[in-house]
């Protein structure tokens, strides 16, 4: 058995944390662990459906989202919540809601990389202004000066990332 925690995953659009998330899923999955996701597409394609990017609404998303990572794993769940969650007072808001067996991921990819992913193509919507409040171009991230945990992923493949993260749980959550 473990114990359960949230391991609230920070970082840039593109910045790879959906990606890792669900790499680090399987593989605590493989390992016996009771595991789930709460990611911010997922949770702003149902639960949040109703709140859009301004500032105010990305905190209410943070607040739902570290609401629900409590209930699970105050029942004994592993929870990975991969949100933007772009300010300090974002992540202080979690920490304080989510409460012991909290812990801060911040998913490091250089803005450029993040960029040059740009998987659906808004950071170039946002640089040719089709869109605004786009978070690193338009809207604030604040970057963690402290995080829990920290993965470089710039060079580096998923699995391996995901690794990092799954040895840094296994030790958190072990009785
Ligand atoms: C940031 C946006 C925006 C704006 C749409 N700013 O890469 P994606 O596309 O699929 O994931 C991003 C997702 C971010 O949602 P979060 O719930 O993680 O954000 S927050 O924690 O700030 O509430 C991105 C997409 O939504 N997206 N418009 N303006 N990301």
């Amino acid at each position: 058995g473990h114990r359960g925690g949230v391991f609230w995953m920070t970082g840039l659009p593109g910045a790879g944390k959906s990606t890792i998330a669900r790499a680090a899923e399987l593989q605590l999955f493989s390992r016996g662990m009771d595991v789930s996701v709460l990611d911010g597409d997922t949770l702003r394609a149902g639960l949040c459906s109703d709140l859009g990017f301004s500032e105010a609404d990305r905190r209410e998303n943070v607040r739902r989202a570290a609401a629900v990572a409590r209930i699970l794993a105050d029942s004994g769940q592993v929870v990975l919540v991969a949100l933007i969650s772009p300010t300090v007072a974002d992540r202080e808001l979690a920490r304080q809601i989510v409460g012991d067996g909290f812990h801060e991921v911040f998913v490091d990819t250089p803005q450029p990389t993040c960029e040059s992913r740009d998987p659906k193509g808004l950071y170039a919507a946002a640089r040719s202004g089709k869109i605004s409040g786009f978070t690193g171009v338009d809207a604030p991230y604040e970057a963690p000066a402290k995080p829990d945990l920290r993965l470089s992923t710039d060079g580096r493949d998923v699995p391996a990332t995901a690794r990092d993260l799954v040895t840094f749980i296994a030790r958190t959550v072990a009785l």
